[in-house]
């Protein structure tokens, strides 16, 4: 299968992130993407493609236009004012605070559109964030263009974004955004299947009151793990979207046998669901030697699981997410494809 890709990832590049309680540098670096291009070249790995332009009128179909002025100005609005650091949330709208609108002051804006104050915005992140969409707006059309999978090797990565919510290391729901598409050009039911560590709360946020996106996610339970505050087996949907939003909350410790049973119901409610196309919100992030995370897949098991998910025999984008073990993430990447490919 092709791989998308761009060079502007390279402009997501903080210097900070807020991890216990110190500025340290992000574990969402650029390092990431040239392990797994290192890795796709030396196993020969199918064509690199680059991305088309789509502009703003796919994003818009899942973002909120306040939001997205928000983004594109943030770090320009953050230098005005005169803060010396990257732009970080301190305040939200959060219990008994009912006055729910966003502030003229960048400092309270930001915290308006924020969940989670560990990703700082700094010059470049709104542009590479719009190149990871059309990354992955770019493998969503050679998909629906006949492709039988395609890899769109997204940085920074998506399915923690909501409508109006940045964080997580996300910006632009780059996976919502392409399975969008799929819908938008005719497709009557898509799944999309995020096997990222942490539970993909953007994804489920947007998809939550619709029935024709399935939303499945195997990750660490919320008890234990970010996002914290969604994730747990009893979110079903909401009005027409009841029963169209599937969660596999997994214990710290899980190892492959119960990882891959959940993923095998998974991929059975998919199938029941008759969905024409499924989009894989591809974080690496379960591997063993992760540093942010408990679960405990070998690389050998990321070559299972695409074997698995070829089983369901439909077209399928995959979307890259987390993964920070940087030095086998593109090996444990390489491997969900391979698999994939053979079983395909
Ligand atoms: C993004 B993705 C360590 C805790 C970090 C945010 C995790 C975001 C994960 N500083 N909390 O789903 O891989
Ligand atoms: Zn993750």
């Amino acid at each position: 299968m092709k791989t998308v890709h761009t060079e502007k990832h390279r402009l997501r590049a903080s210097k900070t992130e807020l991890n216990g309680g110190q500025l340290v540098p992000p574990f969402e670096c650029p390092e990431r993407v040239e392990h797994i291009l290192a890795e796709l070249a030396a196993r020969r790995h199918g064509e690199i493609v680059a991305p088309d332009a789509f502009g703003l009128a796919p994003v818009r179909r899942i973002h909120d236009g306040a939001y997205l002025d928000f983004l594109s100005t943030c770090w320009e609005e953050w230098q005005a004012a005169g803060y010396a650091g990257e732009a970080i949330a301190t305040t939200w709208p959060s219990r008994r605070m009912p006055l729910s609108r966003p502030p003229r002051e960048i400092d309270g804006r930001i915290g308006y559109y924020c969940l989670a104050a560990e990703t700082s915005i700094s010059g470049g992140t709104w542009e590479a964030a719009q190149a990871a969409a059309d990354v992955a707006l770019t493998g969503q059309a050679l998909v629906a263009g006949g492709a039988r999978a395609a890899f769109a090797l997204c940085r920074p990565p998506g399915h923690h974004a909501a409508q109006d919510m940045f964080g997580g290391y996300c910006f632009l729901n780059n996976a919502a955004i392409a399975a969008q598409a799929f819908r938008d050009q005719g497709a009557a039911r898509v799944a999309v299947l995020d096997v990222d560590f942490h539970h993909g709360n953007g994804t489920q946020a947007i998809f939550y009151d619709r029935p024709d996106v399935l939303f499945l996610s195997l990750h660490g339970d919320p008890d234990e793990a970010f996002p914290y505050f969604l994730g747990a087996a009893d979110e079903t949907g909401t009005g027409a979207g009841e029963g169209f939003n599937v969660n596999y909350p997994l214990a710290p410790g899980t190892a492959y046998p119960a990882w891959a049973e959940a993923l095998e119901n998974a991929l059975a409610r998919i199938r029941a669901y008759g969905a024409e196309a499924v989009v894989v919100s591809l974080g690496l992030d379960t591997f063993k030697e992760d540093p942010i995370s408990f679960f405990k897949l070998e690389s050998a098991d990321f070559t299972d699981y695409g074997r698995r998910i070829a089983r369901l025999g439909l077209p399928t984008l995959f979307v890259l997410e987390g993964g920070y073990a940087v030095a086998e993430v593109g090996i444990n990447t390489v491997n969900v494809l391979t698999g994939f490919e053979e079983e395909a």
